[in-house]
C-alpha cells in the first residue's frame, strides 16, 4: 500500500515537527516509501544466517547431491544465534531456509531431501521453527532465504519445478508466524544434481518462475512482507550490485518500474526513477557466507565493520550482515564478539551529538541552510543528515563548511574517491571526515528535485579508532615466479620440490574480465608428467570475488599448473594475486 498522504496532513504533520527544515511546501516529490519500505528503513541493521549442508562439506554452493546423513550438528542452538544477532544490534534475521543445494532446513512436506531424513534429532527437528522462535523471544524480527536455483531438485527447469517451490514458500509463510521480508536470490550456475541427471539446466529468469503469480501470493498470505529480487520482477527492495558490503556514496532509493537494472542502477538508483525500491546492502563478517575453518583469522574488523556500516546506513541503505553457522550449530566466538564490539563502537560514535547544545539558526532563501554555533572550538569529525523521506528523497547536493580560526573550510566525505561525496541524501547520510576543531559548522542545500524536508542535522567526534579507517582488504602474500603459457594456463614454480597442500586465488577487484570460474589444477616435478590434483568451480566467485581456497591430497611437486576452464567475462585469464601453501 502507498502511503497517500493529503497536502493538509502533509501540512498539520510539517507545522509540528518543529526541527523539520524547508518544510514550506510539502507538495509530493516524486515516488515515497510504501509503508513497509518505511518500516524497512528504520531496521537499519539486520542479520543474515547462511547454515546448510555446505557447513559441512565446506562447500559455498553444495552441488545438491550432499547426502542428507552430514546434517548432525551437536550443539545446534538457534537461541544463540539470536542473543548474538540482538546483541550486535541487528534489528531480525534472515535465515537460508533452503540455498541452492536444495537441503531444506525444515521438515517440508514436499521434497524428502531435508532435515527429516537427517539423523539431527532423528530427524524430527525443525532449525526454521526454533529459529523463528528464538527470533520471537528475543523481539527479532525473523524472515526467510528461498532459493529459486535448486541444483537437487529433479524437475528444475521445467514447469512442475515452479509449483513445487511456490508450495514450499507457502508452507513457509503459513507455517512460521510473520516474516518481514523473502529473499530469493538470483544465482543459476547452471549445472547440479537435478535428481541425479546430473547436468547443466538454465533457464530464463524473466519468466520461468512466474514471479507474478508468487508476488500475489505473499501478498495474500503477509502483506507486511517484503519481497528481495535480483533481476526479476520489481520487489521492494534491491541489491546493491555488490556483496563487498557498500552502496553508491549516491544512492537514490528509486528504479524504474520495468526494464533491466544494470549496475549503475543497483549501486546508485535511479534519481529519475518511478518507483521506490530502496538498496539493501549484504556482506558476510567473514569472505564467505557459510563457514569455513581456514577463516578464522578473516574475521572482519572492527575498523573494516565500521567501514561498511558508514557505506550502507551511512548512504541511505540497511545494512544485512551474515553471520555463518559453524559445524557444531553456533556462531563462532569470534564473530561473535566482533559482531557485538561492532554495535559497541557504533554506539559509541553516536553517543553526543554534539549539535544539541549547540545553537542552530535555519534559514531558507532558494534552498535551507543549517548554520550550527558551537560558541567555542569544538572537535569533530562527523556529520548526520536525513531528510523526512515519507515526502520522496529530495536533495541532489549539499555543502558543509567548517569555521576553523575564523575561516570557512569546505568539508568533504573521506571515504568517497573522486569528489567531494556530498549529494543525494535520503533517510540518513553520515560523512566521515578527518577531525577538526571548529568554532560553527554550516550545512547548505544546493540543488533539489522540490523543497527539501531535513529532519535531522547531528554533529559527532568519533573515538580514534574509526575516525581513520585503514586499508582493511585482504592480504595480499604472493611473491611466487609465475608465468603464462597461453591467455587461460598459468605456470607457477620454485626451485625445489616441496609438498603442497593448497593453491589460494584472489580474482580481480575492479573487473570480471578475466575472472577465472572454473578451474583444474595440475602438479609436476619435471614438466612433463602432470598429475591433476584438483578440478572445480569458484562457487559465487563473480559476486563475491573474494579469496578462493583449492584444497588437494598433499603432494610433492616443484611447478602448479592452473588451467581456467571458463572466464566469466574476456578471454584472458586474471588475478589479483595467488598464493601456495606448502607443508
Ligand atoms: C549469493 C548466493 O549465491 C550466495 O551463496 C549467498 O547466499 C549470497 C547472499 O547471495 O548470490
Amino acid at each position: 500500500m502507498k502511503v497517500i498522504v493529503s497536502q493538509a496532513v502533509l501540512a498539520l504533520v510539517l507545522c509540528v515537527t518543529s526541527l523539520t527544515v524547508g518544510a514550506q511546501n510539502p507538495e509530493p516529490c516524486g515516488p515515497v516509501p510504501t509503508e513497509n519500505q518505511l518500516r524497512w528503513q528504520e531496521m537499519e541493521m539486520y542479520a543474515f544466517i547462511h547454515y546448510s549442508l555446505n557447513t559441512y562439506t565446506d562447500q559455498e554452493w553444495g552441488f545438491g547431491n550432499e547426502d542428507t546423513q552430514l546434517f548432525n550438528p551437536s550443539d545446534l542452538d538457534c537461541r544463540q544465534w539470536a542473543r548474538v544477532c540482538k546483541q550486535a544490534g541487528m534489528k531480525g534475521i534472515i535465515f537460508t531456509a533452503k540455498h541452492h543445494c536444495g537441503f531444506c532446513m525444515w521438515p517440508s512436506k514436499y521434497t524428502e531431501y531435508s532435515v527429516k531424513n537427517s539423523p539431527w534429532k532423528n530427524g524430527k527437528g525443525d532449525v526454521v521453527r526454533e529459529l523463528a522462535e528464538a527470533c520471537r523471544e528475543e523481539g527479532l524480527e525473523f524472515a526467510v532465504y528461498l532459493s529459486p536455483w535448486d541444483r537437487n531438485h529433479p524437475e528444475y527447469g521445467r514447469p512442475a519445478y515452479v509449483t513445487y517451490f511456490r508450495n514450499q514458500l507457502r508452507e513457509l509463510l503459513t507455517e512460521y508466524g510473520e516474516m518481514f521480508e523473502v529473499w530469493f536470490d538470483g544465482a543459476n550456475g547452471g549445472d547440479g544434481w537435478y535428481g541425479g541427471a546430473n547436468e547443466v539446466r538454465k533457464i530464463d529468469r524473466t519468466t520461468y518462475y512466474e514471479w507474478p503469480e508468487t508476488y500475489r501470493m505473499i501478498r495474500e498470505l503477509q502483506p507486511q512482507c517484503l519481497i528481495w529480487n535480483d533481476g526479476s520482477d520489481r520487489g521492494d527492495l534491491r541489491w546493491v550490485g555488490t556483496e563487498a558490503g557498500n552502496i553508491g556514496e549516491t544512492n537514490w532509493s528509486l528504479l524504474n518500474k520495468t526494464g533491466d537494472v544494470p549496475y549503475e542502477q543497483l549501486h546508485y538508483g535511479l534519481e529519475n526513477g518511478n518507483v521506490w525500491v530502496p538498496g539493501e546492502t549484504n556482506t558476510s563478517i567473514r569472505p564467505g557466507w557459510f563457514y569455513h575453518d581456514t577463516e578464522n583469522e578473516h574475521v572482519k574488523s572492527l575498523s573494516k565493520l565500521m567501514d561498511t556500516y558508514y557505506k550502507s546506513v551511512g548512504r541511505n541503505s540497511c545494512l544485512l550482515l551474515n553471520f555463518p553457522i559453524a559445524p557444531n550449530g553456533r556462531i563462532h566466538p569470534t564473530d561473535s564478539l566482533r559482531g557485538i564490539a561492532f554495535k559497541k563502537m557504533i554506539d559509541e560514535v553516536f553517543k553526543t551529538d554534539l549539535a544539541k547544545k549547540a545553537k542552530k539558526t535555519i534559514t531558507n532563501k532558494q534552498y535551507p541552510s543549517t548554520l550550527i554555533d558551537f560558541k567555542k572550538p569544538t572537535s569533530f569529525n562527523r556529520f548526520v543528515v536525513e531528510e523526512d523521506i515519507r515526502y520522496g528523497q529530495r536533495v541532489k547536493k549539499f555543502a558543509l563548511e567548517a569555521e576553523i580560526d575564523g575561516k570557512w573550510q569546505p568539508l568533504k566525505d573521506d571515504l568517497v574517491v573522486g569528489h567531494d561525496g556530498l549529494t543525494t541524501i535520503g533517510h540518513r547520510r553520515i560523512v566521515c571526515f578527518p577531525t577538526v576543531t571548529a568554532t560553527r559548522l554550516r550545512f547548505t542545500v544546493l540543488d533539489a528535485k522540490c523543497n527539501p524536508i531535513i529532519k535531522r542535522t547531528s554533529v559527532y567526534l568519533a573515538p580514534e579508532l574509526t575516525a581513520d579507517i585503514p586499508y582493511s582488504g585482504e592480504k595480499r602474500s604472493s611473491h611466487l615466479h609465475y608465468f603464462f603459457s597461453s591467455p587461460k594456463q598459468m605456470f607457477i614454480d620454485w626451485e625445489q620440490e616441496q609438498t603442497i597442500a593448497s593453491f589460494r586465488y584472489l580474482p580481480p577487484q575492479q573487473t570480471r574480465d578475466g575472472l577465472v570460474t572454473h578451474y583444474s589444477l595440475w602438479a609436476s616435478s619435471d614438466w612433463q608428467n602432470w598429475q591433476k590434483v584438483a578440478q572445480g568451480e569458484f562457487s559465487n566467485i563473480v559476486n563475491n570475488p573474494i579469496w578462493q581456497t583449492i584444497r588437494f591430497a598433499p603432494v610433492k611437486a616443484k611447478i602448479l599448473r592452473l588451467d581456467a576452464e571458463r572466464l566469466a567475462e574476456g578471454d584472458r585469464m586474471a588475478f589479483d594475486d595467488v598464493e601456495v601453501v606448502t607443508k
